[in-house]
């Protein structure tokens, strides 16, 4: 520990720290806009420079390590001098369209440009005048917006070692681009959206398809129907002024009864059908010799991944459908004979907090009803966006139930929105098939938690089922670089692109960090608790669905309809 000073205010930190890092712990704010808690400093933006007694001139406090009896001060004239004239800097060649940008009142150079006083820009700079890179279905990047932060390059390469984008050229012409300026449709980009994330402004957002959704809404000749993945139930308070692990499921649920969809149900459902489909693959694999260890399949980012990066090992793949997608198709088939509705009129709408299930959706192979089996994905965002924009007070809603059958979910199809949660229901599932006995105990608390891989064996009648847990592309690859050497003694592997699972995913509300993931995590395992079945395969709907019409596991109708294959 050292001794400092901070604002008149003596404290101990860590030897380790930066300023920055001592400041936030001693309650006081220093701005910043390259920093993220979650990524290696930058110091690139200079946003958060302090006055250091001693010092030449002012340090990036981001970078700028502590030492016994250092006296920082972060509040003078030229302090707040500096800040001004680099924030005015960057607003000098930004575009002024604040009012229509898809991240007004959510864009940090707004609210530092706010707080910092700044009533007027001193400097006339000349514009950048960039194409979009708009041709693929997930993600917008508009190079004007970008101001060089560079944590769209870190989140890509740390957090998920994909290392799509890199800074090009020098001084005004500087830009952050994928390989040789390509679109991210021609690079590696597997579109899970982390960059989107942690970009301070609009530089990286979300494709916006409400006004699509709108559109179908307000069509009479369309049978318009929503289903909302697990992780939006724990996260679409956020986007409406509520407090972080809210769970808001009913109101959601209500809120698309108001904005006119004809049909609210619940992607939980076919997450219960893909344990039952994933489980059954699993034990045939595993009793009858297949490609082990077998690794999910429903996170898109994740698929996309192996796509690009380990096509040698798509064999480990899963064949099962995600949830999304095998909803997608039961919705125009099953759904539309039950209900009797030509499935070309039904539009097939979901709520991800996914930037890549924009991408799965439109994956050529997704036609298994003869049709685009999800017409359109709409993030989080673009959910509480609608909310908003029809004035529904969302917190006044009351609670509404999904629509039957789509709409009836176990415990274990929630818990898909969590990392370790495909894994924990699918052994829910397993070693109750296996064994034809009950389990004493359906919590696998050690596949639960934020590690970055767990490990877990775990006996299943006489056999001992080794199974591994990875969330973040980064720590995918640790996995996959085992299997690769053959150092991977595991039968099952559960991976989800996003960092938590889908509660961190690219098309959540904003900010996210470890903290909000947490939140959203336990509100997911609470919703798991109070439900009042908690296994896949005692969900009567789906039983009704293999009854009536699918057959059984891995029959011809759903090898059909829920199964799908790759591209190396
Ligand atoms: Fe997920 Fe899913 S759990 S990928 O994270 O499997 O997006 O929430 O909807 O499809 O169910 C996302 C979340 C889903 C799917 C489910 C899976």
């Amino acid at each position: 520990m050292v001794n400092i000073t901070i604002d008149g205010q003596k404290l101990q930190v860590p030897k380790t720290s930066t300023i920055l890092e001592a400041a936030r712990t001693a309650g006081v704010t220093v701005p910043s806009l390259c920093y993220h808690p979650e990524l290696r400093p930058e110091g690139a933006c200079r946003v958060c420079v302090v006055e250091v007694a001693g010092a030449r001139s002012l340090v990036a406090s981001c970078v700028y390590p502590v030492s016994e009896g250092m006296v920082v001060n972060t509040n003078t004239p030229a302090v707040r001098e500096a800040r001004k004239t680099v924030v005015e800097l960057l607003l000098a060649n930004h575009p002024q369209d604040c009012l229509s940008c898809q991240k007004n009142l959510n864009c940090e150079l707004q609210t530092i440009a706010s707080d910092l006083g700044i009533r007027k820009i001193r400097f006339d700079g000349e514009k950048k005048n960039h194409p979009m890179d708009a041709a693929n279905p997930s993600l917008v990047r508009d190079q004007n917006k970008c101001i060089l932060c560079g944590r769209c390059i870190r989140a890509c390469s740390e957090r998920q070692g994909v290392h799509v984008y890199s800074f090009a050229n020098r001084g005004f012409n500087t830009t952050v681009v994928p390989a040789f300026n390509q679109g991210l449709h021609e690079v590696a980009c597997t579109f899970c959206g982390q960059c989107a994330s942690v970009c301070p402004t609009a530089a990286i957002v979300e494709k916006d398809d409400t006004q699509a959704v709108w559109k179908a809404i307000s069509d009479p000749t369309k049978h318009v129907v929503v289903q909302t993945a697990p992780a939006v139930r724990v996260a679409l308070g956020e986007a409406l002024g509520m407090e972080s692990g809210s769970i808001v499921t009913g109101k959601m649920v209500a809120a698309l009864r108001r904005l006119g969809f004809d049909k609210v149900f619940d992607t939980d459902f076919s997450a219960d059908l893909t344990i039952m489909e994933e489980g059954s693959e699993f034990i045939e694999r595993l009793t009858k010799g297949g490609t082990l260890p077998m690794i999910t399949s429903c996170s898109p980012g994740w698929v996309n991944f192996i796509e690009l990066m380990y096509p040698d090992l798509l064999d480990h793949l899963s064949t099962a459908k995600s949830p999304q997608q095998m909803f997608g198709a039961l919705v125009k088939t099953y759904y539309a004979e039950k209900v009797n509705v030509d499935p070309k009129d039904i539009v097939s709408v979901s709520i991800m907090p996914c930037t890549a299930k924009k991408a799965e959706a439109v994956r050529e192979e997704m036609k298994s009803s003869g049709y685009q089996d999800v017409d359109y994905v709409l993030t989080t965002r673009e959910l509480g966006r609608m909310i908003k924009e029809s004035g529904i007070d969302f917190n006044g809603l009351p609670s509404e139930e999904y629509d039957a059958p789509l709409g009836i979910a176990t415990g274990a199809g929630v818990i898909f929105g969590a990392t370790g949660g495909v894994m924990e229901a699918a052994l829910r599932t397993v070693s109750e098939v296996v064994t034809g006995k009950e389990l004493e105990c359906i919590d696998f608390h050690n596949v639960r938690g934020l590690t970055g891989v767990k490990e877990a064996a775990v006996k299943v009648g006489d056999l001992t089922v080794k199974v591994a847990v990875a969330h973040t592309l980064a720590n995918a690859r640790l996995l996959l670089d085992k299997i690769r050497k053959g150092e991977a003694d595991y039968h099952f592997i559960e991976i989800m692109a996003c960092p938590g699972g889908c509660i961190g995913g690219g098309g959540q509300p904003y900010s996210t960090c470890a903290d909000i993931r947490q939140k959203r995590v336990d509100a997911i395992y609470e919703c798991d608790q109070c439900s009042t079945l908690r296994k896949s395969h005692e969900n009567p709907a789906v039983k009704e669905l293999y009854d009536t019409w699918l057959g059984k596991p891995l029959g011809e109708k759903s090898h059909h309809l829920l199964h799908t294959h790759y591209h190396p």
